[in-house]
């Protein structure tokens, strides 16, 4: 019996028009048999969560390389949480240094990935992930 596709929204947070990455990662995980949703540039937390929720994803991926990730992920993870939606599993990519790894994990950003990622190591940490 095959198992329904996995649903993810991958979306690009903030004022950075870097989207090179975003839709790098949307096609591998579409190339791997996942639902994707991308919203396309310069969404607000709300217009993500208002995404995540309406599609009833259970994934969310955000791409950012602005340097504004510790204010806008933890606006996106308490979002979540107020709309019910914190058993969604949120990851992120893009230019974030090693320093502020910890903090954003602590805050519930399950991993994170830098440039230079294999994309293969990306679909098998969702899928790792999503059937534990
Ligand atoms: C290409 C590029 C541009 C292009 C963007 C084209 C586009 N449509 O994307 C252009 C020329 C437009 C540009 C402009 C600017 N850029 Co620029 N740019 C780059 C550059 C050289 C490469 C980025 C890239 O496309 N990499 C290829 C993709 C495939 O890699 P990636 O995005 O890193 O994605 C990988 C991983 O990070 C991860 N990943 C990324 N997202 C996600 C999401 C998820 C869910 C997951 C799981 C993984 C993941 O997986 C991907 C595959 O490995 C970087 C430097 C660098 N070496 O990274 C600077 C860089 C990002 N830019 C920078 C800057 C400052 C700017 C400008 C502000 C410059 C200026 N003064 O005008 C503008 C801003 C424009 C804007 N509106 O935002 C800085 C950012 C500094 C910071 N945040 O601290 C960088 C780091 C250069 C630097 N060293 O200073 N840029």
């Amino acid at each position: 019996m095959s198992q329904a596709p996995i649903r993810v929204v991958i979306a690009k947070p903030g004022l950075d028009g870097h989207d090179r990455g975003a839709k790098v990662v949307a096609r591998a995980l579409r190339d791997a048999g996942m639902e994707v949703i991308y919203t396309g540039l310069r969404q607000t937390p709300q217009q993500i969560v208002a995404a995540v929720v309406q599609e009833d994803a259970r994934v969310l991926g955000m791409s950012i390389l602005s340097g504004a990730h510790n204010q806008i992920f933890p606006e996106v993870l308490r979002l979540l949480k107020e709309q019910g939606a914190d058993d969604v599993l949120v990851f992120a990519g893009g230019i974030i240094p090693d320093e502020d790894i910890p903090a954003l994990k602590t805050a519930g950003i399950r991993e994170i990935f830098q440039p230079g990622t294999n994309t293969d190591d990306i679909v098998a940490f969702i899928r790792k992930e999503v059937s534990a």
